[in-house]
């Protein structure tokens, strides 16, 4: 039977990634007086790798053979990481990033049919509960009865950590939950915790491998404005009927 939704959050609650996050880590590049700089490109190829401090590592690694590391490498990565998430927060409070389509009424539905919400992502708890807060509803993460966000697993996505430890805080079976993601990374975490998962693309993801998933879609879908799928004929809208047939496929 299905009792819960689990949500990634860049990508799949709202398109976070290239008009927040990426502007967010400029900022702070700017901040810091560096001459780091993301384009649109570019921040493509670095969401290979989850997580914002280990995505600022793997481009000196792979970009900036040049960089010259400070002895205190690390601590520099996590004070830029959290200038990062106070320019991410900011840009959020001033109600920057909408929600995408179809999420808001899925939620909703889903509240009043009486499942379980809750998040298995990568990005830090902050920019979780701010995006609920400012883009969902002042009580936006009350909805959620659990939020697993960041470091609170040490391997993060593709890793299954997060998912998995976000089913032991629900006390509930991966059979009983489908997740919803935008991309390969995440795919392979939810599908190595057992979840059926539905693929909503972005612009980032539209390429990626998405084998195994339940339905690949444009979107959530609204009334008036349905989503395409991308691996079978059909458009409609996400309801929580069509959750229920899906999950018992
Ligand atoms: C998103 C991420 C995050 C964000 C940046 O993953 O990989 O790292 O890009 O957030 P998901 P932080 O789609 O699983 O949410 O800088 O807070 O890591
Ligand atoms: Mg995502």
């Amino acid at each position: 039977m299905l009792k819960a939704l689990l949500f990634d959050v860049d990508g799949t609650l709202a398109d976070t990634e290239r008009d927040g996050h990426r502007p967010a880590f400029n900022a702070a590049f700017r901040e810091f007086g560096m001459d780091w700089d993301w384009d649109v490109a570019l921040y493509g190829e670095l969401l290979a790798v989850t997580g914002g401090k280990e995505r600022m590592k793997y481009y000196v690694e792979h970009f900036r053979s040049d960089y010259v590391k400070p002895a205190d490498f690390d601590e520099l990565i996590a004070r830029l990481h959290q200038a990062k998430t106070r320019h991410y927060t900011q840009l959020l409070a001033a109600g920057g990033i909408p929600l995408r389509p179809g999420v808001e009424r899925l939620l909703r539905e889903a509240r009043a049919a009486g499942l379980i919400l809750g998040v298995a992502t990568t990005t830090t708890p902050e920019n979780v509960t701010a995006l609920l807060r400012y883009s969902l509803a002042e009580d936006g993460a009350d909805w959620f009865t659990v939020i697993a966000a960041g470091d609170i697993v040490p391997a993060k996505k593709p890793a299954a950590d997060i998912y998995v430890w976000a089913l032991q805080q629900l006390g509930l079976r991966p059979e009983e939950c489908l997740a919803f993601e935008d991309s390969e990374n995440g795919i392979r975490s939810s599908q190595g915790a057992g979840l059926k998962t539905i693929v909503t693309i972005n612009d980032y993801t539209r390429d990626h491998d998405f084998t195994g998933a339940l339905a690949v879609l444009t979107d959530l879908g609204e009334a008036g404005a349905p989503y395409e799928r991308l691996d079978a004929e059909e458009h409609g809208m996400v309801d929580v009927a069509r959750l229920h047939a899906w999950h018992a496929q």
